[in-house]
């Protein structure tokens, strides 16, 4: 019942884990599925349709509800913490953000048990997603899904923002804010301006399959185009939405495990804000063969190529950061080291993939499968578990297993270059993507069985990680403050995990990496900003909730509203929109109970801190 109802940042961290961390392993266990039907040519292990569903909603898990909520559960247990703040600006739209992304992918994935799942690719491009070629609910589960779990992020990404711009620790000024923090201010930015078009896109693609609107239906004069510049217009910023985290949690890691301060920082700032601006520009690079013609062909190619550059001095500053540092070798540093020449290469096939000539050549090959997978998995995948090995003490109060972990690092960089490596081969000798077959001696057999058996080894390292993280948590919670010893940013000034109010005291920032620059001082913490006073608390609320709940119970009922039932009174239920309406009430009644009780929330007085003992 806490759970339900918490508003604590931290608290909500870990619910982002937990439920990010399902939907990796069901998305995991899709490619699995996808991997042994094209071990070898023409099984079938699968059908056709089975496939198109597993591919499909592989890819939109793996996006929207597994490796999103991951970085969420990230930003929240650590950003507060790192910029020195009691919580975020809205513990209560914190909340919400949660329950609604989580309704929402219990929604789309509800589509394998009823109705059928969505066949049309993560992209769901039109026609194919269209009543005519998709004639199941699965586009619907998609279209309603992902609007109620979208709900969610932009949420989290507005109060990232306000967080961040307001809430900073008094001396913490833009210039001296730590990585991480910046990846997630720009992060939140970008989703700020992203997802509106998703939501929109949606809503008309909605509109189209559930009540006959022509958007997108070409017959009736709509354009099917439209919604690939819609979905790209969100999906390309997407992408950097998922990497500049990742970005952040390496140069945190990076810079802690060489004892140096991050090479470049302010230049480390400004790529990261220009790869943010850039990655709103060059969306059409999706679609060079949708027939846009050479000029804009040319220069959303130009485009495209011009981020590299804001990339590139960020690798650098990497490499420079490492270079001549006391490094540290342990599972979390590992994987920094680890995603840097790995993102480097899906970077490279970037640029390849960028030159719009060459795209007619690579485009729906399993060159695009590699080259993604290189980024999203090879850069992603990577940062996320180097930053869970750096934060689980912050987050658990307990030290991740090394053996385990170096086992996970290791297995799972393996499969990973064995699985997605080939898959560049594959795709330049001519091997089309969801396909769910190909026929024998085409030259495809080995590298296919070789990627599968890595896609396998992959699962092995996953397998471990969940092992591990089994094992610590039979552990006590003994974590120091600062486990790392050379913590260098304010969240390891305070205990593993932090107390409910996190800082007894606001501490005053005198720096970049506040505590490393107290500890070069001869300090042992950080000064305080304001004397040992009342801490005031937000309460609980079950109203998040609620409101979730209503929007999951109005999706379904929008969408069997026309389907034909056996049972009368539940076909009543449906055909006249009650179910929908109902659900819509609970989530108007929820706003409105927000509304009208006046809650003021609680206080921690002085007395009380002194007997918890903790020390800012
Ligand atoms: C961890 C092991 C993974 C394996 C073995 C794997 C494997 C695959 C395979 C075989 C496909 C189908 C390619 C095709 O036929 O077109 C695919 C597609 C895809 N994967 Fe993964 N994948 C993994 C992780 C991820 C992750 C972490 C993400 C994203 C965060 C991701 C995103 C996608 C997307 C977006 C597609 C495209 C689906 C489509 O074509 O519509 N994958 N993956
Ligand atoms: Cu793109």
């Amino acid at each position: 019942m806490d759970w339900l109802t918490t508003v604590d940042h931290k608290k909500i961290g870990i619910l982002y884990l937990i439920a990010g961390g399902l939907f990796f392993l069901i998305g995991g266990i899709e490619a699995i599925l996808i991997r042994i039907q094209l071990m070898q040519p023409k099984l079938d292990f699968v059908s056709a349709q089975t496939f198109n569903e597993l591919i499909t909603m592989h890819g939109t898990t793996m996006i929207f509800l597994a490796v999103m909520p991951i970085i969420f559960a990230l930003m929240n247990a650590i950003i507060p913490l790192q910029i020195g703040a009691r919580d975020v600006a809205f513990p209560f739209l914190n909340s919400l953000g949660f329950w609604t992304f989580f309704f929402g992918g219990l929604l789309l994935n509800l589509s394998w048990i009823v109705g059928g799942a969505p066949d049309a690719g993560w992209t769901s491009y039109m026609p194919l997603a269209s009543n005519t070629y998709s004639n199941t609910h699965g586009v619907d589960f998609y279209s309603l899904g992902l609007q109620i779990a979208g709900i969610g992020t932009l949420l989290g990404g507005i109060n990232f923002l306000v967080t961040i711009i307001n809430m900073r620790a008094p001396g913490m000024t833009f210039m001296r804010m730590p990585m991480f923090t910046w990846a997630v201010f720009i992060t939140s930015a970008l989703i700020l301006f992203a997802f509106p078009a998703i939501t929109v896109g949606l809503v008309l693609l909605t509109f189209d399959r559930l009540f006959g609107a022509n958007f997108f239906e070409i017959a009736n004069g709509g354009n099917a185009v439209l919604w690939e510049h819609i979905f790209w217009i969100f999906g390309h910023p997407e992408v950097y939405i998922l990497i500049l985290p990742a970005f952040g949690i390496i140069s945190e890691v990076v810079s802690t495990f060489s004892r140096k301060r991050l090479f470049g920082y302010s230049s480390m700032v400004f790529a990261t804000i220009l790869i943010g601006f850039l990655g709103f520009m060059v969306w059409a690079h999706h679609m060079f063969t949708a027939g846009l013609g050479p000029v804009a062909n040319a220069l959303f190619s130009i485009a495209t190529m011009l981020i590299a550059v804001p990339t590139g001095i960020k690798i650098f500053n990497w490499l420079f950061t490492l270079w001549g540092g006391q490094l540290t070798f342990n599972t979390s540093s590992l994987f920094a080291i680890g995603f840097i020449p790995t993102f480097v290469m899906g970077g490279v096939t970037g640029v390849m993939l960028a030159s719009a000539p060459a795209d007619f050549q690579y485009h729906d090959s399993y060159f695009v499968v590699a080259h993604f997978h290189y980024v999203i998995v090879g850069g992603l995948v990577f940062g996320l578990f180097s930053g869970l090995f750096y934060w689980w003490p912050k987050m658990f109060g307990r030290v991740l297993n090394e053996g385990l972990g170096k086992i996970t690092f290791w297995t799972f960089f393996i499969g990973f270059h064995m699985t997605f490596f080939v898959q560049h081969f594959l795709g330049l000798m001519g091997m089309p993507r969801r396909v769910f077959t190909y026929l024998p001696n085409q030259g495809f057999d080995t590298m296919n069985l070789i990627s599968s058996i890595g896609a396998f080894l992959m699962g092995v390292g996953t397998i471990v990680f969940l092992i591990n993280i089994a094992v610590t948590a039979a552990k006590p919670k003994n974590a120091p403050n600062d486990p790392w010893v050379d913590g260098r940013t304010l969240e390891w000034t305070i205990p593993s995990p932090a107390p409910e109010y996190n800082f007894k005291q606001t501490p005053l920032v005198r720096g970049l990496d506040a505590y490393w620059k107290e500890k070069m001082a001869g300090n042992k913490e950080v000064p305080a900003a304001e004397p040992v006073g009342s801490i005031h608390m937000p309460s609980p609320s079950i109203i998040p909730f609620m409101m979730s709940v209503g929007l999951f119970i109005a999706g379904f009922g929008f969408m069997f509203a026309k389907d034909e039932f056996a049972n009368g009174f539940v076909g009543m239920l449906f055909n006249n929109y009650i179910v929908a309406i109902l659900g819509l009430v609970i989530t108007f009644g929820g706003m409105f109970l927000r509304s009208v009780f006046d809650d003021h929330g609680w206080h921690i007085e002085p007395e009380e801190l002194e007997d918890k003992g903790v020390k800012a």
